[in-house]
């Protein structure tokens, strides 16, 4: 899916090069330093695209207010900022950069562990204050000791190498990656029942999610070693806060690193200020070297997701993850304009509809669920306030209780290849087209069972209506179509079949009135692709 954007908002402070890489590919951009909420709405609606960092808050009044916004890029890993929900829905992709901030979280979270086991803020304060305590500051060696590490993506893995430097033993658990890959990095795999009770310290590296949301809590707590060390410097809420606290005052944990809350700022200070927790605002991320890879990084995968080249860092464009490739442009062409005619023939998208789409030939092979998403983008065109787009398709066709079901098949002898079929069906009337690529143009090669001898190139205006194979009828319907100031392009006929062919004009406008082609012309039907 290339697109065009000429116009992109820096709404905040984002490294010079972010800039510099978009203005070198043909972009312009508008950077302005921190902009009040007020002007952000005013001037949204001049721009294509819109970059920010964790100041800007992308609520849904500002991506209504946004008229041309096609791509939202946060320099930085998550986009709690924005409205996911309400950008989908507008079509609008949201990006962020998964890779730039790694090693500094990670080096956050080690320094985070050391700070845990010499109690060096503890031991700056108190110097701070005058003091020289010497006895209240005993601390741990890291070296013999077991991390916990809780998620083992980019950024656990790299705290996992890193510690075991220090002599730690390292075991760990992830959902997702695979014990094997876990253990080509130092990483002993196991379940978290039987990592709970063997940890001095344990680190989260998981996303928030339904099932991270409250991981450390009274009940898993209660499994650990006496006195373990928690660091959090991923998102707040992973290690329960009230838990947190229970467990830092009866001395169950004994001690805990934060970096993250459930509420940033935090309003209550009660772990805060607890003297077994140190803490940071957010300070992740906060380097020179990962703010300057996260503003090149957003704009290097902006740049080549517009110029179809790669797709990295989208959270909510499943369908596009397949639509990159320029082979399979004119395939997502094609389902649009299948969906277009379907709909055309069908009527508006309702809970009765139930539509198939067949892919068959190693064409198709990579083209995954973006056809039958685009055929949704073709079915739903001018239902909805909203324009409807690969990004938008899905949730709108769920939400209409369209059922869709697709399916892909190596070609196998004797059938046609490289072709797409579309069944739909609704309360009061079925069809199956059959559509395929020809010279980069989407085709129609059969209607209902009726194959067309000239491929129907699927552009421009089209009329579409069944009749009986009587010569009286083409000059009638053309006549009609004079009248109205009309002029026939191309006109094409299927095979007949039980008495009567199909057949599709390509016209310079569409009419006012069909009802003027007569009783003849059955079920006729006109369409723009
Ligand atoms: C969940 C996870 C890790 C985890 C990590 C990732 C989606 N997801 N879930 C439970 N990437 C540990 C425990």
């Amino acid at each position: 899916m290339a697109f065009s954007v000429r116009k992109f908002l820096i709404s905040e402070s984002v490294d010079a090069s972010c800039k510099k890489i978009l203005e070198e590919n043909g972009i312009n951009v508008v950077e302005k330093k921190s902009m009040t909420k007020n002007e952000l709405l005013a001037e949204i609606k001049d721009y294509d695209g819109l970059i920010i960092r964790s100041g800007t808050k992308v609520t849904a009044d500002v991506i209504n207010a946004a008229k041309n916004l096609k791509i939202i890029g946060r320099a930085g890993t998550g986009v709690d900022n924005v409205d996911i929900d309400a950008s989908t829905r507008n079509g609008i992709i949201v990006m962020n950069t998964p890779n730039g901030n790694t090693i500094s979280a990670a080096e956050m979270t080690c320094a985070m562990i050391m700070c845990l086991a010499r109690q060096i803020p503890q031991g700056a304060a108190s110097m701070r204050a005058g003091n020289w305590e010497r006895k209240k500051f005993i601390g741990m060696e890291l070296y013999g000791k077991t991390l916990g590490i809780v998620g083992l993506g980019r950024i656990g893995k790299e705290v996992a190498t890193r510690m075991q430097s220090f002599g730690m033993k390292t075991i760990g658990y992830d959902p997702i990656i695979p014990a094997e890959v876990a253990t080509t990095f130092g990483v002993e795999f196991m379940a978290l029942e039987h990592l709970w009770p063997q940890c001095d310290f344990i680190t989260v590296h998981t996303p928030l999610l339904p099932s991270t949301k409250g991981l450390l809590n009274d009940e898993t707590f209660a499994k650990c070693k006496k006195g373990v060390k928690v660091i959090n410097c991923a998102r707040g809420g992973i290690i329960d806060e009230e838990a947190l606290l229970r467990a830092v005052e009866s001395g169950q944990c004994g001690g805990a690193g934060l970096d993250v809350f459930v509420e940033e700022p935090p309003k209550d200070l009660f772990l805060v200020k607890h003297p077994n927790v140190i803490s940071c605002p957010h300070l992740g991320a906060s380097t020179h070297e990962a703010q300057g890879r996260c503003g090149k990084d957003i704009a290097t995968q902006i740049v080549d997701m517009v110029k179809g080249r790669s797709l990295v860092g989208v959270v909510n464009a499943q369908a596009l993850s397949h639509a990159m490739a320029p082979e399979t442009k004119p395939w997502i062409q094609l389902g649009e304009a299948l969906g277009l005619v379907a709909k055309a023939c069908a009527g508006q998208v309702n809970d009765q509809m139930k539509v198939q789409v067949t892919t068959l030939g190693t064409s198709l092979k990579n083209a995954g669920n973006c056809v039958a998403t685009a055929v949704m983008v073709g079915l739903l065109k001018g239902d909805l306030a909203n324009q409807v787009n690969l990004i938008n398709a899905s949730l709108f066709a769920n939400e209409a209780g369209l059922a869709i079901t697709t399916n892909h098949s190596a070609t196998t002898a004797g059938s046609p290849t490289n072709v797409c079929a579309l069944e739909i069906s609704t309360s009061s009337t079925s069809h199956k087209l059959l559509g395929s690529v020809q010279a980069g143009i989407p085709v129609l090669l059969e209607f209902d069972g009726a194959t067309f001898s000239q491929a129907v190139p699927l552009e421009g205006n089209l009329l579409i209506y069944k009749a009986v194979p009587d010569p009286q009828i083409l000059p009638s319907v053309g006549g009609v179509l004079a009248s109205a100031g009309i002029q026939i392009e191309s006109y094409n006929v299927s095979a007949v079949l039980e008495g009567e062919q199909w057949c599709i004009m390509r016209i310079t406008s569409l009419l006012v009135d069909l009802n003027p082609l007569g009783p003849y012309v059955k079920v006729p039907t006109q369409l723009t692709i």
